[in-house]
């Protein structure tokens, strides 16, 4: 029987039989009495415990949206997870059939698991197709989920993590990379204003059609301007024909290509690579930085497991960096240069920072005349070899140039929005597009009165 005293505290045997007031075991079975307040308050203070512990673990939130995102967030789990600790991965799809045999899932964390960064798959409800294909039909999915915030809080995604990296990795050329990104930052942002951004965005192929680069351009205008302001504190632009290009050389000595290419810039971005050794890497400070300065779009220069003794120095290293960006980027208008350098402890004494900073002075001067700002992140690793990471991150080009094919593109693409049908199929009106270029317009009106 539940007593009420007249304090009105609550308290109860377990068995329910009736006590006297301020009894402390029940006369009948001999049970303590609980006291609702106090157990209350013990369970408030194990789960501020708790909370404590799961704010640590979630510093650093990786999410992948759509088929291609989902991959990356896959690989970069693979290879990176075991390192991450404060981590957690989670993969976004549209609930097409056949989604879950996908990839490999680890299952939902029990309380003994907490300590084991794991990776998880939410499924965007009501698509009927596995591929959504356009970008107002994505945004849609998003936008209609009802479960998304929840999945985000269960993320770890919230006001009290005051110190939180999220990094969302996404093809812009489909339907549910390029729609839900955005409207899913939308909500990152609204859940934890703290948080800082930085997206991964792959950028459609020269050959593709133009509704990839149309996909893509909406997509783009999202992250970069909204009535709260850009969603995107950082938005790595990676033209996916070039990224098939270019090769690096992992700490094993295998090479890299292709998405194991992009991961590891990711791992450099997030000082993962260090093996044992010391990082610097705080992707959260960049975006810090380049939110307070204005400049979101950087095109990423890789140079991954460059030989010093082929190279014959840092410099050379910067160049091969330089030679091959994975977007286009103009060196007159640069005005960020972000530079993540990896070298094994063993070469730290003739690369000390000091001369490094000295040598990428030197070189940002002669190649990048409007330069405002320049970050250097050194990290050291165990490896054993001579090979030097470096990964340099070019802010302040606009974006007519850096994302001129999916400009092109949305231009060629226009004339079919604008009918009827359109609008009501495929959810972008007339009045949407205008919007969209006024956003990038805008953005790159603001880099030319920085510039001047
Ligand atoms: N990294 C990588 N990118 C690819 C590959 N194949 C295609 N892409 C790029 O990914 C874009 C398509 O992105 P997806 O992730 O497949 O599309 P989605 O977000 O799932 O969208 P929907 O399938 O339309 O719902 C294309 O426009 C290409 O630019 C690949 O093998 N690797
Ligand atoms: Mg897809």
């Amino acid at each position: 029987m539940i007593s009420q005293d007249s304090d009105n505290k609550v308290s109860v045997c377990p068995n329910n039989h009736q006590n006297p007031e301020g009894s402390e075991c029940c006369y009948v079975c001999g049970l303590p009495i609980i006291d609702y307040e106090a157990e209350l308050e013990l369970l408030l203070s194990q789960y501020a415990d708790e909370e404590q512990h799961v704010k640590f673990l979630r510093e650093k939130v990786f999410i992948g949206i759509g088929d291609q995102g989902c991959k990356l967030v896959n690989e970069f789990h693979q290879s990176w997870g075991k390192v991450l600790k404060s981590s957690e991965f989670l993969m976004i799809e549209s609930s097409g059939e056949s989604q879950q045999s996908t990839y490999s899932i680890s299952r939902p964390p029990s309380n003994q698991e907490y300590k084991s960064p794991h990776l998880s798959l939410h499924l965007l409800p009501m698509s009927i197709n596995r591929q959504v294909g356009y970008y107002g039909l994505g945004e849609r999915l998003a936008l209609d989920d009802p479960a998304l915030d929840d999945r985000l809080l269960r993320l770890g995604i919230r006001a009290s993590t005051t110190k939180q990296t999220v990094i969302l990795l996404s093809a812009l050329g489909g339907g549910t990379g390029s729609g839900a990104s955005p409207h899913i930052l939308l909500r990152v942002k609204a859940l934890n204003p703290h948080s800082r951004n930085l997206v991964i965005a792959m950028m459609p192929a020269a050959d593709e059609p133009d509704g990839a680069h149309f996909n893509a351009f909406c997509s783009l205008s999202r992250f970069i301007k909204t009535d709260r302001g850009p969603l995107a504190d950082v938005l790595l632009l990676v033209d996916y024909d070039r990224l098939m290009k270019i090769r690096g050389v992992g700490t094993m000595g295998e090479e890299l290509a292709r998405e194991s290419l992009l991961s590891h810039m990711v791992a450099a971005l997030v000082g993962a690579i260090t093996n044992g050794g010391s990082s610097e890497a705080d992707p959260g400070y960049l975006a810090k930085m380049s939110s307070s300065m204005g400049v979101h779009a950087f095109t990423p220069c890789l140079a991954i497991g460059r030989s010093l003794e082929i190279f014959g120095g840092i410099e050379n290293i910067l160049e091969s960096a330089l030679s091959s960006p994975l977007a286009p980027v103009d060196k007159e208008s640069v005005m960020l240069s972000y530079v993540l350098v990896q070298v094994p402890d063993r070469m730290a004494s003739s690369l000390q920072e000091k001369t490094l900073r000295a040598e990428l002075n030197k070189w940002n001067k002669a190649n990048f005349p409007h330069l405002k700002g320049s970050v250097l992140q050194l990290s050291h690793s165990s490896s054993t070899s001579d090979r030097v990471d470096l990964c340099l991150l070019l802010g302040g080009t606009r974006l007519a140039i850096t994302a001129k094919r999916a400009k092109d593109g949305f231009n060629r693409f226009k004339s079919v929005v604008g009918r009827k049908s359109w609008e009501q199929e495929f959810g972008v009106t007339s009045k949407n597009l205008l919007e969209m270029e006024k956003a990038i317009d805008s953005y790159d009106s603001k880099l030319d009165e920085m510039a001047s």
